[in-house]
This record gives structure tokens, sequence and C-alpha cells, in this order.
């Protein structure tokens, strides 16, 4: 079978563009009409489409190749004959195939006389209908020059920049991003200096005639505004796009790439480009994607949601080497498993907490043999009413005596300010099979140790069995993570925003303390305590961890 030569049809005055982006490779099979490369100038990027179906042989163009009409792309084994009649054999390029016949005639024709305000409009874009605008370049106030862009147009294939037609400042916007535009589209009101062409007035379309049109377009002799030039993309032949606005704001990447975004739902401006000349390319925006997915990185948005619940947070973890991608499989037997619904929401929440938050740990010892003792005891005389109080009860009454004498652990950050809580609820971590969960217990502060347990042994239980509500979970001062019934000598929790501290207990042990004279076994539980350094220091930490101490050292201190 004879490989069929699919070249760059007629595409205006597109001469000698690059190719930035090759779409297929050989043994692709193709549709007619699928795109094959994507072509820039500097103004506007379009793609070009295969002019037959087929299965590609071999390309004969690679990116950054430099192309006209009539350059060959590529070999194409193709039964089908060509939709196009000859060489270039593409029948309907990319973007708009059908050029406008007529410059139309648009009341923003002539250059506008100083002082008189010329509406400037969508003029023939060729096919180009109903095409989003992406980009306003200008604002009202703006001096804009003859063929200066005033906004950026995007079909599904291709985008242009839309110059004015006429001098002076910008009056009125028309036009904003999102809206739909066609020919004669009003996009502002411009106040003309008189400063319009020289040579003899042109038609409104005729001056910005951005007919990226390709194709056979008989645009592309239409003559540029008084300059006598053939643009049938006359941007193109027009300095570089300088808009009074500030824009730079719209990333460097082909049509197809923006529409991979939009789908995925990537923010193209935080994508950094690796082709040439800082292009997106789409291997950018799937390594951005599963960046975010793997929590290597986060969108800007994620990273302002962390900075709302944690002031001074933000700025993302842009710089971040991307998360290593490893074939498991290939080192041994593998299996996946889903997380957890707990899991997943906790885990992203865990994450901003953990990256946000200045976190120090300050690790201690408490003395609670006698407290121990207590207990042991208290649980004696209420056995028959089936009272069973733990450590954490304690820990929890503790805690509010020492949230009293230091309320800003009690507090929540807001801006430069700290909103300090004048009431006591403690949030205690508890495992559950489906992972860790923070019940709070109301008003601790009002509560004897043996309710504040009865509540906890309520909470918990709803825990485990999946029944808490977002109500059992909210309003938290500070929280409590025991592992104390499991084991463990210290470790670092992390805090739960907006509280600005956490305690962390583990098991205690017996072990020899000197006192003075002799070694004496003592009942020893290790506590963690990490707080937020932006709302505490080490110095008022250590206070805290003293007088903490000191009231599991001797309880009656809680009625100080
Ligand atoms: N030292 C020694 N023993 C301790 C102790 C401590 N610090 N704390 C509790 N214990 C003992 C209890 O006295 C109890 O002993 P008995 O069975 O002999 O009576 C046993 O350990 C079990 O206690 P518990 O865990 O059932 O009760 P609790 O009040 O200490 O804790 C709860 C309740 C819900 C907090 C706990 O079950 C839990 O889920 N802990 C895990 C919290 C967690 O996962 N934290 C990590 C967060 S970071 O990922």
């Amino acid at each position: 079978m004879a490989a069929l030569e699919v070249k760059v049809p007629d595409i205006g005055d597109f001469k000698d563009v690059e190719i930035i982006e090759v779409l297929v490779k050989a043994g692709d099979h193709v549709q007619a009409e699928q795109s094959l490369v994507t072509v820039e100038s500097d103004k506007a990027s379009m793609e070009i489409p295969s002019s037959a179906e087929g299965v590609v042989r071999e390309l004969r163009v690679k990116v950054g190749d430099k192309v006209n009409e009539g350059s060959l792309l590529l070999l194409l084994d193709s039964d089908a004959p060509a939709t196009h009649a000859d060489a270039p054999p593409v029948a309907s390029p990319a973007v708009p195939a059908s050029a406008p016949a007529e410059p139309p005639a648009a009341p923003a024709a002539a250059p506008a006389a100083a002082g008189v305000e010329v509406e400037v409009v969508v003029p023939d874009i060729g096919d180009f209908d109903e095409v989003a605008v992406i980009e306003v370049l200008v604002k009202p106030g703006d001096t804009v020059a003859v063929e200066q862009s005033l906004i950026t147009v995007e079909s599904d294939k291709a985008s242009m920049e839309i110059p004015s037609s006429t001098a002076g400042v910008v009056k009125a916007l028309k036009v904003k991003v999102g809206d739909k535009v066609s020919k004669g589209s009003l996009i502002a009101t411009v106040q003309g200096s008189g400063g319009g062409p020289a040579a003899a007035p042109a038609p409104a379309a005729a001056s910005p005639s951005p007919s990226p049109a390709p194709a056979s377009a008989p645009a592309a002799a239409a003559p540029a505004a008084g300059a006598g030039s053939e643009r049938a993309l006359p941007t193109a032949a027009l300095p570089a796009h300088e808009p009074t606005a500030p824009t730079g704001t719209l990333p460097h990447a082909s049509p197809a790439i923006r529409k991979l975004a939009r789908e995925l739902g990537v923010p193209l401006d935080e994508v950094k480009g690796s082709g040439p000349k800082g292009r997106i390319t789409q291997e950018d925006v799937h390594d951005f994607v599963k960046a975010v997915l793997s929590g290597a990185a986060r969108t800007k948005a994620q990273a302002g949601k962390g900075a709302s619940a944690a002031p001074g947070a933000g700025g993302g973890l842009a710089g971040l080497v991307p998360w290593p991608q490893v074939d498991f499989a290939k080192f041994g037997a593998i299996e996946k498993k889903d997380l957890s619904r707990i899991k997943k929401i906790s885990g992203p929440a865990l994450h901003r907490n953990w990256v946000t938050i200045p976190h120090v740990t300050n690790h201690d010892d408490a003395d609670i043999t006698d407290l121990e003792a207590f207990r042991v005891a208290t649980n004696k005389e209420n056995e028959k009413a089936g009272v069973k109080v733990t450590m954490l009860a304690f820990l929890i009454k503790a805690s509010v005596a020492a949230l009293q004498k230091f309320p800003d652990f009690n507090a929540s950050l807001d801006g430069d300010q700290l909103v300090l809580k004048k009431y006591f609820h403690i949030g205690f971590a508890a495992d559950t099979p489906n992972g860790l969960v923070v019940p709070v217990i109301r008003d601790c502060d009002k509560k004897g140790v043996i309710q504040i347990s009865n509540e906890m042994g309520e909470l918990a239980k709803k825990a485990r069995d999946g029944k808490l509500t977002p109500t059992d979970m909210s309003g938290g001062c500070f929280s409590i993570s025991s592992l104390g019934g499991i084991g463990g000598r210290y470790f670092t929790p992390i805090i739960n925003a907006p509280e600005v501290a956490i305690l962390g207990v583990c098991r205690s042990t017996i072990e020899p303390v000197w006192d003075g004279k002799a070694f004496q076994p003592r009942l020893i539980l290790p506590l963690s305590l990490s707080w937020d350094h932006r709302v505490v220091d080490g110095a008022m930490a250590a206070r805290f961890n003293v007088f903490l101490i000191q009231v599991l050292g001797d309880f009656r201190r809680v009625l100080l």
C-alpha cells in the first residue's frame, strides 16, 4: 500500500511556524481530522489535523521544526482517499477553514478621530464561532495602539489574540473571561486618539482581521490597515504583544493542553512547563496531577484552605521533587487496599497540620505513683456501680488546670490575633477499626473525673461503632492522645488545628527514682507535649509541663 503524504495545508500567513507538539507517533491509528501537530506563531497556536484516516507509518517532523504550507508532516498508510483533493491534503485545518470573503463593514472601520468613541468588535475570524474569551489583556483607562491585542479567544483547537482596530483609550470593556464571542461581538469601546493607521482607513476587520484562518483564506491577502501588508493572521506580523494591563497570567500551552487541564481541573498557571520556552506539555500536566494526588504538591487552592485554618500557612510545597514512582511488584508480591473513609478525610488534615504548623514537642515524665493509687482506690470503691476510671480522665482534668493557668494554650490563631477561649472542651484521640477520630468532651472544667470518664466511655463506644456525629467531634480546645493502654515511650503528636497544642501520653512504668538517699520504685508516666511555636515558646511550654506534672504528682492542686 502506498503511503499517503500528509502535509501542512494552507494555513494563511502562518509562515515558518514552529511545531510545539507532535500529538501522534508511528503506529498510531488516526482519524481524518484528528490533530497531528500543534504549531505556534507569536500570537496564536493551532492544531493541524490529518487529511485522512489511517495508520502513521513514519513521522517526518519533530518538535522545534519550522513548517509552512506544504511541509510534509508524516506518511500515512491509508485505504481511504484523502479528504482533500490535492496536497496539502487537509480539507479542514484545525481552525477556521473558511476565510472571510469580505471584511465586515464595522463601525470601527476607520481610525477614530480624537475624542470619538468607537466600538471595537470581533472581526471576521473565519470559522471561529462562539469561541471562549480566555484572557482579557486590557482594562478601562488603558491606552491601546492599533493592532494591540485586546483579548485572547480559544476554540477547541486553536487560540488567538484579537487586536484593536483603532488607537485610543479603552472606555469600557464589553467582554470578560468565559464569554463566548463571534464575528461582530462587541469587545470594547475605545475613545479615539486620532492615531489610527496612517494610510487609508481600513475596515475594522481589515485592521484586526485576526483571521488565523489557515486553509485557503483569502483573508491572507487582505491588506492590513494602512500597512499594505498581507495578514491572514495579522497578529503574527505585529510587534510582540505588549498589553498595557499586566497579563502574564496565561500559561504557555497549546489549546489541546488547555483542554486537558480543564478536563482534569488542573490550574494550568501552577504547572511548570518543561517544553521549549517554558511551554507546558501533556507530560507536565500529568506529572502535576500525580504530584497533587500523591501529596507531594498542593494546588494554591489547597494551600489557601490550609492557610485559612492555620494563619501564616500556605505557600504550597513548590520546589519539592516529585513523589517517587515505584513499581513495587517488581520487588515482590503486593496487594492493594483502599484507605478507609476516615483515613481519606483525616489524612489531608493531618498533612496540612504537619506541614503548616511549626511543631515543637517537649518530652517529660510525671510521677503518678500516688495518683495511680488514688485511681485504683476510686475504682475499687465504685466497683459495684460499674464505674471504671482510667488515667486518661485524670489527665483531662489535670490538663484543664494547666490550660487555666496558661491561657495561651487554650487558644486559636486568627490572623495576627489569638482567640482565647473561656470554655474548656477537650478532645481525645480514639483508635477505631476504621482509623483515628477525636471526640470532644465539653466543659471539662465543670465536670468531675468520674463524669469525664463516663462521657469518654460513651464517646469511645460511639467512635468504635462509627456513630460519632460532627458535633461530637467539634469545638475542641486542646487534645490528648493516649497510647497508655497500648505501650510505647514517647511520640510526637500532631496538633489538631486550629488548636495550638496536644498532649501525647504513653504507658506508665515503674522506674527507680532517686529521693536523695535511695532509689525508690515510682510509677512514671511519659508525656509528650506538641505545641505551635507561632503561639507558644519553649519557656512557656516547659512551664506548662512542669505545672501539669505537679498536678499529676499531687492532684489536690486541681483545687487551687
Ligand atoms: N499507662 C499504663 N496503663 C494505662 C495507661 C497508661 N498511661 N492508660 C491506660 N492504661 C491502661 C488502662 O488502665 C487499662 O487497663 P486495664 O484494662 O487493666 O484496666 C488499659 O490500659 C486500657 O485502657 P483504655 O485504652 O481502654 O482506656 P483509656 O482511657 O486509656 O483510653 C481511648 C481510651 C479511647 C483513648 C483508647 O482506647 C484509645 O483509643 N487509645 C488510642 C489513642 C490513639 O490511637 N492515639 C494515637 C493518636 S496518633 O495516631
